[in-house]
């Protein structure tokens, strides 16, 4: 019978070894600490009547903002404070950048950019949403924290996560060794090794879009979409279309199963959807270290050099066959 480790005794024992990862397990626990907490919300919303819209209130990007939106970063941002083990947050909920001045934090020795719900249009029909997250070093531990010290590249991540709350809450990570997951125990509360050094398969046959933006694509990317619907039994064609509008439900679909996510810029979106900082950095992070790859049309996703925190980017993301596939029609001098 497998040894059952907790995330902490797993990454102590194995990742993170050293007086020098203390500070980052720690700050890892204060991220599975408000993960548990919004789990336990999200199971008991329909109950407690926190589902639906917070009173016609709107994000800082316009967008409707539901009450647990507003509970989840309320969450992250006070264990975040408190744990001590975290200077500062960018969140997908506020329009700047949050500094914590408390004594401890202050002197932290790093950074989080966070989406703290991310799907939460899903939350009426029980549609599984999700939590991600990047983990920066500061440039400085002596000088005050600014917004420009969390405008670095995504190849410089220190750590990156999601936590998808669907039928088991799975709280998945990458400190650059491998990408491991762990499952929620809802009685003990405490998240158990799962997945041990998961890879992406390196073909998939399931292409994730959002179907009904077709026409505003680029002609590239309709070629591709064309191209998955072709049949083709040596390439097992047509591929199947999963989307579920949730971007962590789907990404964690295709790093288990294999698969392409696509969010691509289009003629309503010239820049895509999906936020760099704390969307596309974060899961291209845990893609590569999956063995798959993250491009943005162009470039490498980790190799984009960010100039705002809520910046977006296009991504085309998953099964590292699958992306050097449509690679070939997003640089093909027929289609652009
Ligand atoms: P669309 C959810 O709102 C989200 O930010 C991602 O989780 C998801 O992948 C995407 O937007 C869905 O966007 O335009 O297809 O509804």
């Amino acid at each position: 019978m497998k040894e059952k480790l907790t995330a902490y005794q797993y990454l102590l024992k194995d990742k993170l070894t050293g007086d020098k990862n203390r500070e980052l397990i720690a700050l890892l626990k204060d991220i599975k600490l408000a993960a548990r907490q919004v789990s336990k919300e999200l199971n008991n919303a329909s109950l407690d009547n926190t589902i639906g819209d917070f009173m016609g209130n709107k994000n800082s990007h316009g967008e409707d903002v539901k009450k647990l939106d507003v509970i989840a970063n309320n969450l992250f941002i006070k264990s975040l404070e408190n744990g001590g083990n975290c200077a500062g947050i960018v969140s997908e909920e506020r329009e700047k950048v949050l500094i914590f001045n408390n004594e401890v934090s202050k002197n932290s020795k790093y950074l989080v950019c966070i989406d703290p719900l991310d799907g939460s249009s899903n939350l009426d029909v029980n549609v599984p949403v999700g939590t991600i997250f990047s983990i920066l070093k500061r440039p400085s531990i002596i000088d005050k924290t600014y917004t420009k010290d969390f405008l670095q590249i995504g190849s410089r991540q220190v750590a990156a996560g999601y936590i998808i709350y669907g039928s088991s809450t799975i709280y998945v990570i990458t400190v650059g060794k491998g990408v491991d997951a762990f499952t929620l125990d809802p009685i003990v509360q405490e998240f158990y090794l799962s997945h041990e050094n998961i890879k992406i398969p390196k073909k998939g046959h399931m292409y994730s879009v959002n179907q009904g933006n077709f026409y505003e694509f680029p002609l590239s990317v309709q070629e591709y979409i064309r191209w998955c619907e072709q049949k083709d039994e040596k390439t097992k064609r047509p591929y199947s279309l999963r989307y579920v509008g949730s971007m962590v439900a789907d990404i964690h679909r295709s790093l288990l199963k294999g698969g392409l996510f696509i969010y691509s810029a289009s003629k309503k979106a010239p820049n895509g959807k999906l936020r760099l900082m704390y969307e596309c950095n974060p899961m291209a992070f845990i893609i590569e270290q999956a063995g798959g790859l993250a491009i943005d049309g162009k470039k490498r996703i980790l190799d984009i050099s960010p100039s705002s925190i809520h910046q977006k980017s296009p991504i085309f993301i998953g099964s590292s066959d699958m992306v050097k596939q449509i690679s070939k029609f997003l640089k093909s001098k027929l289609f652009n």
